[in-house]
């Protein structure tokens, strides 16, 4: 059954600078779901983002209080205010050129100190918002406006980068699983320390379109086909992982 989510938006705001094709207004819709099912109060909470077209995700449209903050400095702002404020609960939104490429050496330390933060990092593989250049995400060979024979650089694996400084919950999602997303948010929301939840999610106005997708469509059904869960991965060679997103839950909380 559709759920109103109207009263979780700032009034007077009817549309989203997203454009077609973009999955960060799903992310947005899945959020709110995610915190309309765990009955939070969005007086109690506080979203924090930095620069980018995902950090356009809570503000200006979350009715709560949002911190828009300097490029790359998002986590250092919401661990300043959780300090101030141990009671509130602190939810990081923004992309991954923003917080894994000039704001990476935050995300690490603050996985490694475990800061009590619910960090969801929008991955579309490239900087959209500044014309589509190459990101620490990009894909291998992936065409942008900063490579255009191909990246010729390894992409971080986000999740076994922040695993690997200590956070205890670490997922991955594409807004193609919208249902196992509501749940991993709730999830995050839920647990105290650090989480970290990676969405994949489609840029067909600057990654699409010079990575030969036909449409958002197309490219929305790409990300669907090529994402298969952490189990069915067990079974797979090497060859057969290529080109394959894990997805999953890589930390649960429970150490
Ligand atoms: C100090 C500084 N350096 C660079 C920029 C330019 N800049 C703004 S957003 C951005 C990248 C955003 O990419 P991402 O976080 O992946 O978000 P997206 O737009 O793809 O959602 C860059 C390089 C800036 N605003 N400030």
């Amino acid at each position: 059954m559709a759920r109103d989510l109207e009263e979780y938006l700032r009034p007077g705001l009817d549309s989203t600078p997203f454009c077609p094709g973009c999955g960060h207004g799903i992310l947005m819709n899945l959020i709110l779901r995610a915190i309309d099912e765990l009955k939070l109060s969005m007086d109690e909470m506080l979203f924090v983002s930095g620069i980018g077209c995902a950090a356009w995700i809570p503000s200006p449209h979350f009715n709560a209080d949002t911190l828009h903050t300097l490029h790359g400095r998002a986590i250092a702002f919401a661990t300043g205010a959780k300090l101030f404020n141990p009671k509130l609960n602190v939810m990081v939104i923004s992309g991954d050129g923003d917080l894994t490429s000039i704001g990476g050496n935050h995300l690490i330390h603050a996985a490694r100190r475990n800061i009590d933060l619910s960090v969801i990092c929008a991955n579309n593989m490239i900087y959209g918002m500044t014309g589509g250049q190459v990101a620490s995400t990009s894909p291998l060979g992936a065409f942008t406006s900063t490579s255009m024979d191909g990246n010729i650089y390894r992409p971080f694996d986000l999740c076994k980068l922040v695993l690997g400084a200590g956070a205890p919950y670490v997922a991955r999602y594409s807004v193609t699983q919208p249902l196992l997303l509501v749940s991993a948010i709730k999830k995050s929301l839920s647990i105290q320390g650090f989480t970290f939840i990676e969405v994949l999610s489609p840029c067909h106005t600057q990654f699409g379109r010079r990575n030969r997708y036909d449409s958002p469509a197309d490219m929305l059904k790409a990300l669907m086909e090529s994402c298969i869960s952490k189990e069915e991965a067990e079974y797979l060679t090497k060859e057969e992982l290529k080109n394959k997103i894990i997805t999953g839950e890589f930390n649960d909380g429970g150490s």
